[in-house]
Parts: structure tokens; sequence; C-alpha cells
């Protein structure tokens, strides 16, 4: 299968940039559907995922189970508001079903299912991406498969055990086929991240990937790092993203406690007016 955007050329920022207030538009229409959701680290990764579905994967959503298809994988599996939101827009998913959001008996709930067209791994469980994702980067290597795996993280996973097995695990068997997305948004539930977890690039670095620290709500530094990325070198890559929960719509930016957003549904209507007005 041939893919019209690969290997990606120069990105067209203003394209991606559209990209994402077309997530981040979605994505505000599904929590006031909601009433409530995972809304402030949905804003905050809508950079993200506009520019690894739309510039750097190689993937199609006419053929979702294309054996050599790069895969995103979601650990985090209450931000899947965002992961809808980008399966809507890159056409794995009814836009209309995207009104189902976390209600009883939705294809689309709150933590993901790898049932869902487009998901790749059940979430819910913290700490288990990226380990699942060191596997399939072995298994797709072993298999002679040029795809590659992009596993987003988080700050709070870094506080698991696991998560640093697994990244021992991806520096040992040289899997170059892999990128690390690492959300460091600074909070975990209720407030912010309690263990000590930084210099988390140094660290990832002392573990054996390439790492970068970037904002992650600049999509030309996005860009650059995926970029940077590509190098078939032995080493996993590590893209540390700070960033900031809310991204876009300034009330959510500023609550303190944004963790789990709940607002009146007038009020879901003036947010979605904030967005607009912050990119107009
Ligand atoms: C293994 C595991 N422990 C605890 C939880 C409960 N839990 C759900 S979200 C969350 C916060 C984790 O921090 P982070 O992933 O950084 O999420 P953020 O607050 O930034 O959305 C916790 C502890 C869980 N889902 N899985
Ligand atoms: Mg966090």
């Amino acid at each position: 299968m041939t893919l019209a955007n690969h290997p990606p050329g120069a990105p067209d920022m203003t394209a991606l940039k559209a990209r994402a207030l077309n997530l981040r538009r979605k994505m505000m229409r599904m929590a006031a559907g909601k009433g409530e959701g995972y809304i402030a680290q949905g804003l905050a990764i809508a950079d993200c995922l506009a520019v690894l579905y739309f510039h750097e994967m190689r993937h199609d959503s006419a053929a979702p189970d294309w054996p050599d298809r790069d895969r995103f994988l979601l650990s985090t599996g209450h931000y899947s508001i965002a992961l809808y939101a980008a399966l809507a827009e890159a056409g794995y998913l009814d836009e209309d079903a995207l009104a189902s959001y976390g209600l009883n008996g939705s294809a689309l709930p709150m933590s993901t299912f790898d049932e869902t067209p487009g998901v790749e791994i059940v979430g819910g469980s913290l700490g288990h991406g990226l380990g699942q994702a060191v596997g399939m980067a072995m298994g797709l290597k072993l298999g002679g498969s040029p795809a590659r795996v992009f596993c987003e993280f988080s700050d709070g996973e870094l506080q698991e055990g696991s998560t640093w097995e697994a990244a021992m695990g991806g520096a040992t068997f040289k899997c170059d086929n892999l990128v690390a997305l690492v959300d460091c948004n600074g909070i975990q539930a209720d407030g912010p991240v309690t263990v000590a977890i930084e210099p988390v690039a140094d660290k990832m670095a002392a573990f054996g990937w390439d790492a970068v620290d970037v904002n992650g709500n600049d999509i030309s530094a996005l860009t650059e790092a995926l970029a940077g990325a590509r190098k078939p070198d032995g080493r996993p890559k590590a893209i540390v993203m700070r960033t900031t929960p809310g991204f876009g719509v300034p009330t959510i930016m500023a609550r303190e406690r944004a963790h789990f957003v709940r607002v009146a549904n007038d009020e879901w209507d003036s947010l979605q007016v904030e967005l607009e007005k912050e990119n107009a």
C-alpha cells in the first residue's frame, strides 16, 4: 500500500493547526454532550494527535487492519476523548458516533477498549502501555515490517515500575521503531505528581533512549521532534511533552483541578465560545 503523504515532507503548519482545532471542537462537543469528561487532557494532547495522524504516521482508515500500519498506543485510556476525536477526524469513526461518548453501552467508553475501530490496546489500568508498545515494536521488527509504534504515556505513569522496566526493555532490544510520547502535564488525578520523576528526558537517556524535551502545545516543535525520531540508529526515541491541561480554553486552563471536568450545561456553551475566540 502506498500513502500519499509518506515519507512526510515539510509539515503544513496551517493545515495541522486547523486539524488540532477540529480535534478540540470535537472533544468539546463530546464533553458537552456527556456533561463531563477528561477534556483537559484531551485539549492538551490535541496538537500531538494532529501531528501524528495528519503528518507523521503511516496509516489508512480505509484499511484499519493493514499489517504494516504505524500503531498509536494510548496508554492513558482515560484520555479516550482525544483519541476518538482523532479517529473521527481521520475517518475511522463516524462523526455521529461521537455523541455517545461515555454513555452506558457506548462503543466509545470513557476508558478505551480495543474493539473500537482504530484503538490498538485496552486502556484503564495505567502503567501498561509502554510494555505493550515494546512488545509490538519487537514483533513488527522481527516480522520484517517497516511499521513504527508511537506510544503515549503520562507523568503519572512514570511513578510506576512497569514503565521503567519497559523503558529498559525497549533499549535492550534496540527498538528504534518505537517512539514514546510522554505527556508531562504536571497532574495526576487530584493534584500535582507527587514522586520526583524529573529530569524525565535525562532519565530516559540514561536508560538508553534518544530523548528530547519539547513544548507539547507547539506544533512546530512536535513536528521537528518527530522528524528527529525517525533515525534507525538502534535506540528507541522519547519525546517528553510539556503540555498544559485545558490548552485552548482559558477557563479550563485556569482550573486548579482539571483531571476530570464537570460543569453545568450552559457553561459548556460558553467554553466552546472561548475555544473559538482563542483561535479566531
Ligand atoms: C494502575 C492504576 N492505578 C490507578 C488508577 C486510577 N487513576 C486513574 S487516572 C489517574 C491519574 C494518573 O496520573 P496521569 O496518568 O498523569 O493522569 P492525569 O491526571 O494527568 O490525567 C489515576 C491514579 C488507574 N487507572 N490505574
Ligand atoms: Mg498527568
